[in-house]
């Protein structure tokens, strides 16, 4: 699954790249990766250290991620939604474009794959 339909060029790929607050400011909330529906989105737990791996590299590749909140001592990763997204039922899950990565070294694999600089 990894590695599936990256970004087609270099300006996809530079939409994703955190901008400083003043350098964006007259696009408002909304970033041009979001418009063009190919944002990355984040399901992880906050004490999982596969998450904090995962969040890590984001973070330092300073990509802009929309992130959700899955519970596991309230099992949400054990919900129909979440086990749709990842059969496993473990976190972390990276969305992106059509592309669903479940395992976190494929992750960061991916993410240095598709975010190179
Ligand atoms: N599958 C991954 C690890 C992912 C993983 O273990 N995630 C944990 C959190 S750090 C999880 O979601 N656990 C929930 C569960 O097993 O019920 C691996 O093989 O390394």
């Amino acid at each position: 699954m990894a590695f599936e339909n990256p970004p087609e060029t270099q300006e996809e790929t530079a939409s994703l790249i955190e901008k400083l607050p003043e350098q964006d400011a007259h696009r408002g909330c909304s970033s041009v990766a979001e418009q063009r529906g190919n944002q990355l989105i984040l399901y992880h737990w906050t004490q999982s250290f596969n998450s904090q791996k995962v969040r890590l590299a984001i973070a330092e590749k300073g990509l802009r991620c929309k992130e959700y909140d899955v519970s596991l001592p309230l099992s949400e990763h054990n919900e129909p939604w979440f086990m749709h997204l990842n059969p496993t039922g473990e976190v972390p899950v990276l969305v992106h474009e059509e592309n669903i990565l479940c395992d976190p070294v494929h992750i960061m694999d991916y993410l240095e794959h598709t975010f190179t600089e």
